[in-house]
């Protein structure tokens, strides 16, 4: 068959919509005509800017980060990034005001409405480890990795486990560029990633009963496909510290607790890593973890998702719709493994 189908999210009744819209205002702002941060404003939020409108809501600030006290986001510079306009939508992006109040971060508390708690996160200094089967360990400072990255922004869509999903412009670079960087050793066949660990600073690390520091694992083929992208912002801006700042994964076939936040290293192992939800309740979060409309989780259905802010629920597709970059990844995994998340 040489027939080029076009890809499942590649519809274009939406395109005219806020996504446009957004884009707009980008434009916009690489042209200085306003403040970096401003894009797809919230219908009711004034003129006033974003950095502004967040900071009414989680207390001051700049950027993604809202500490009065804390100096302007090194990054700032960088933003708005080049738009890779591989990655269509399929729907219209979530407004910036949903994604930041409605979040999965169990270090700061085992429910959606962390925003405010996450703000003690401390975004800087941040260094990332690099080690493991790799030529040399390496640590490097987050200001100090971007500028070696292909830096870009690209419109994806986020599935949650949960059965709810977003679409979100993420900006960062593509984590195939961190593994070259990171120059493996042949063996290495995994990379296990870790989150910060401070429960002074993130009080559900406290809980003694779970495996603290989030962990997530993904193969070196996962790793190196197109598709898995590495964060640094969001909407045109650094991203807001409850979307795990300054450095988490995005992998959008994947459910989201694989999308680790606030990674502070990056580990290159011959072994399979075991994830923060595998090691708590293995029978229902797996290593694979592809979004797969077919496999009930163990307590309720994968067939549908619920769209962040607009009443809908529509149906979920294989690889949440990214079947044609990452299916033949797993080709060659037991049919028992593929048909467990
Ligand atoms: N460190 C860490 N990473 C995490 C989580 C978490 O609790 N801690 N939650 C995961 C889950 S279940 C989801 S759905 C996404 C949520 O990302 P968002 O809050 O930016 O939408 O982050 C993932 N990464
Ligand atoms: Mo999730």
């Amino acid at each position: 068959m040489l027939i080029k189908r076009r890809k499942g999210w590649e519809i274009s009744e939406n395109e005219a919509t806020p996504e446009s819209a957004y884009l707009n205002r980008r434009q916009l702002v690489a042209a200085g005509g306003i403040a970096a941060g401003s894009a797809i404003l919230p219908q009711n939020a004034k003129a006033q800017g974003v950095n502004d409108w967040v900071g009414s809501l989680f207390g001051g600030g700049k950027g993604g980060s809202s500490k009065t006290d804390e100096k302007p986001d090194p990054s700032l510079k960088y933003y708005p990034m080049w738009h890779n306009q591989t990655y269509k939508l399929d729907r219209e992006l979530t407004p910036q005001d949903v994604n930041e109040s409605y979040n999965n971060f169990y270090e700061f508390g085992s429910h959606k409405r962390i925003a405010r708690a996450a703000q003690a996160l401390k975004i800087r200094p941040w260094e990332i480890t690099i080690d493991g089967m790799v030529e040399e360990e390496i640590k490097i400072g987050i200001d100090d990795l971007m500028p070696k990255m292909k830096l870009q922004e690209r419109l994806y869509r986020h599935r949650c486990v949960e059965a709810w999903s977003m679409t979100i412009p993420w900006s960062g670079f593509q984590m195939s560029d961190l593994v070259k960087f990171a120059k493996p050793l042949s063996s290495a066949k995994y990379i296990r990633m870790e989150t910060f660990h401070d429960p002074d600073m993130a009080s559900g690390q406290k809980a003694t009963y779970q495996p603290w520091p989030y962990i997530e694992g993904v193969t070196i083929e996962e790793a190196m496909n197109e598709l898995s992208f590495l964060v640094t912002g969001t909407y045109g801006k650094p991203m807001a510290k409850q979307h795990g700042a300054p450095l988490r994964l995005a992998l959008p076939w994947k459910y989201g607790f694989k999308s680790i936040k606030s990674i502070v290293k990056f580990t290159f192992t011959d072994k399979r890593p075991v994830s923060f939800w595998e090691e708590l309740q293995a029978a229902e979060y797996g290593f694979w973890a592809n979004v797969n409309p077919k496999v009930p989780h163990r307590r309720w259905s994968q067939a549908t998702e619920r769209v962040l802010h607009t009443g809908n629920r529509v149906p979920t597709l294989l690889y949440n719709g990214y079947g044609e970059y990452v299916a033949d990844l797993y080709k060659n995994v037991p049919k028992r493994e593929r048909l467990f998340t």
